[in-house]
């Protein structure tokens, strides 16, 4: 059912290690035509690490774990291309349509061929006004029963971050500060709210994997967070003037449902002249990174 490309296959046969990449981020969470432009440095960001990129979308109703370059534009670039969440998955299949992967369909996809670490921006959580739209990603839910270790900057400042925590608390999925005791914020290198754990190293990493397979625990993630580096965060400042606007815009406009975060990350980037998009991208440039060499200490364990 899944299409594995020939280059991730072999890397997984070889025990060589292998990085998943999210694509909601590329079609829904990014200004064309800047958005293949970072689908491509991202994945050459991978090969840099020396691990192999593997890029998830779903085409024409078949999911691949693994894209070649004229994929990666069908998904930069095609009108139409939906918004997959991992309850869509069969739909789209069913229907033989075309879908950039959230982070809960990506790990899905990424965890059945055999992937273990996968990258992204932020994760997806409890949205602010939660108590009256019943908000929640379906990221939190699908991470808590999904064995793969997920690099992200935390969550969109966007979100309710305290009680995006604490769902992870209370689903059971473990979350570790990289290099950090503080949970990232995304655009900000700190969210204002501590992280019980902190991993220095990706050796570190990779011995929490191995004692999460040692354990046989139900399966679950482990989120490592990992700051934007303070240099090229957003100006704190900025940050909270622009979100109170794009939060008041978003309820003005009626805007719910899936909409809500492309709504929000978009209306950042045009009302901070695009210094969201500069610390956005910055932090996924890292995430990335770390987790090829996760990746990589995991494939020598
Ligand atoms: N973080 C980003 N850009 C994005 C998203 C998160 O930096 O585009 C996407 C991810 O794919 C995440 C999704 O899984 O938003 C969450 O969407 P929702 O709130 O509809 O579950
Ligand atoms: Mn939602």
């Amino acid at each position: 059912m899944i299409v594995v490309s020939e280059e991730v296959r072999e890397a997984l046969d070889a025990r060589r290690p292998v990085v998943a990449l999210e694509s909601t981020i590329i079609a829904h969470g990014l200004p064309r035509p800047r958005n293949l432009q970072v689908a491509l440095e991202l994945e050459d960001a991978v090969r840099q690490e020396g691990a192999v990129p593997a890029t998830i979308a779903v085409l024409d109703g078949r999911p691949h774990v693994g894209l070649d370059k004229d994929q990666v534009e069908r998904v930069a670039n095609e009108d139409g291309i939906r918004k997959l969440g991992h309850r869509d998955l069969p739909l789209a299949m069913a229907a033989g349509a075309s879908g950039a992967t959230t982070v809960s369909a990506t790990a899905l996809l990424a965890a059945r061929a055999g992937l273990r670490v996968f990258a992204t921006g932020g994760l997806g959580g409890v949205h602010r006004e939660w108590t009256v739209t019943q908000d929640e990603s379906a990221d939190l839910g699908l991470l808590a029963r999904t064995r793969i270790t997920v690099v992200c900057a935390g969550v969109k400042s966007i979100l309710d971050v305290p009680a995006t925590l604490q769902r992870l608390e209370t689903l059971g999925v473990a979350v570790a500060g990289y290099g950090t005791d503080r949970f990232p914020g995304f655009y900000l290198s700190d969210s204002g709210h501590p992280v019980d754990w902190t991993l220095d190293s990706p050796e570190q990493v990779a011995e929490v994997m191995r004692a999460q397979d040692a354990l046989d625990a139900p399966d679950s993630s482990l989120v490592v967070a990992n700051p934007v580096p303070k240099e090229e965060q957003l100006d704190p400042g900025l940050h909270a003037r622009v979100l109170a606007d794009a939060l008041q815009a978003c309820e003005a406009e009626g805007v719910t449902g899936q909409a809500v975060t492309p709504f929000l990350l978009d209306y950042l980037v045009r009302h901070t002249d695009g210094a969201s998009l500069s610390a956005n991208l910055a932090a996924v440039r890292g995430n990335v990174r770390l987790a090829a060499r996760i990746a990589a200490a995991w494939a020598r364990v």
